[in-house]
């Protein structure tokens, strides 16, 4: 791989099976991305434990996660795949962040506030309900760490990171005016079509993989039966007819998930449904959903009975990766005034 080629690094958090929504927001644009990039696609299970999980269940999401990423069209070939906690570095550059980021920048980002308002009031378990961890709060500060240690030069993502990009972005300002020019201050890069993918039964609340309700959210493993009655299922409006507009959120997001897996404008999908009724929208979309992702859930079968290869990928990223955090982490320590290590 040249080092001339300009830098991307981003991460998904393996808390659950992927969405539609990480595909068309994210994984999609990313494999378009790859022989332009040099290329760090990361897992980042140290995020993932910022809200309640099992042990057995993050170690599976993680592997299941990398065969995602492949059978998503991310070629390990061309690109570095790796595990955020097989990387030493971020949490180490995470700190030195921290002691940078005043309490309150933290406390106002809208996923914190989300999150905390969400396992306030929707937990199933009460005795869960209230347990915020400081994780949670400093989330961002360790998502910013992983950017950094890479010195990338673009980080694609889907809308509801923006914030959190912006608050990298200023930490790297931050350190360059303190210390010295050391960090690229990163550029986000959002697609267009599919940035921002909401809830199937709430449509002013992006789709999540860890939303409670399953019926809001099209994971890429489900199987056609369930992606057509969750389609189906979509909560929209009492109307009829079929219009992009804001008064109409629920057929609007449906019309958006259309346009990003077809490639349309969704002017032409409107123009082509007039006359027609949701159900026959509905319809379609499920159609257009199970043929696409067909070959990935083919691919990623394939994949999982091939767990050696997968740990062979996984080797092969944290090793590039590594190489490029340590140099970076050097770098960072000496600039912050730490005491070189006596090799
Ligand atoms: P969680 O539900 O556990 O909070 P998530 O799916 O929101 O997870 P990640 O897996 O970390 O979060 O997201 C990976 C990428 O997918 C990020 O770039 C994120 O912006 C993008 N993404 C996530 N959800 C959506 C969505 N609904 N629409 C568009 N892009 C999305
Ligand atoms: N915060 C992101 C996941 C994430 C990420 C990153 C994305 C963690 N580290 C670095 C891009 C770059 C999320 O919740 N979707």
């Amino acid at each position: 791989m040249s080092d001339q080629k300009p830098v991307i690094l981003t991460c998904a958090q393996p808390t659950g099976g992927l969405t539609i929504g990480n595909y068309l927001g994210a994984i999609k644009n990313w494999a378009t991305m790859i022989d332009a990039y040099e290329c760090y696609f990361g897992i980042v299970d140290l995020h993932a434990i910022t809200i309640d999980y099992t042990p057995a269940e993050l170690r599976k999401n993680s592997l299941s996660c990398v065969a995602q990423y492949i059978a998503c069209g991310l070629d390990p070939k061309k690109s570095n795949i790796f595990i955020q906690s097989h990387v030493t570095g971020h949490t180490e550059l995470a700190w030195i962040l921290a002691c940078m980021t005043p309490l309150g920048e933290l406390q106002r980002m809208t996923q914190f506030k989300d999150k905390t308002k969400q396992l306030n009031h929707e937990s199933e378990d009460p005795t869960k309900r209230g347990s915020i961890n400081s994780g949670l709060l400093i989330y961002p500060v360790l998502m910013a760490a992983d950017i950094l240690l890479y010195n990338a030069d673009a980080v694609p993502v889907g809308a509801d990171q923006k914030q959190h990009l912006e608050l990298c972005r200023n930490l790297a300002q931050r350190f360059n005016q303190r210390f010295s020019e050391t960090f690229t201050i990163p550029e986000p890069y959002l697609s267009e079509q599919g940035k921002r993918i909401m809830s199937l039964q709430d449509p002013s609340k992006k789709m999540s993989k860890s939303d409670q309700n399953q019926n809001a959210t099209v994971f890429l493993l489900d199987d056609p039966k369930i992606i057509r009655k969750k389609i189906m299922g979509a909560v929209t409006d009492s109307s009829r007819t079929i219009e992009h507009s804001d008064d109409k959120p629920g057929l609007t997001n449906l019309i958006n998930i259309y346009a990003a897996f077809s490639g349309e404008s969704s002017e032409t999908i409107v123009g082509r449904f007039q006359g027609k009724g949701y159900g026959d929208l509905k319809s379609e979309l499920s159609d257009l959903i199970i043929s696409k992702l067909e070959p990935v859930q083919k691919r990623y079968n394939e994949l999982m009975v091939e767990p050696k290869y997968l740990e062979s990928v996984l080797k092969e990223g944290a090793e590039v990766a590594q190489k490029r955090a340590f140099k970076m982490l050097r770098k960072i320590y000496k600039k912050s005034g730490f005491q070189a290590r006596i090799q």
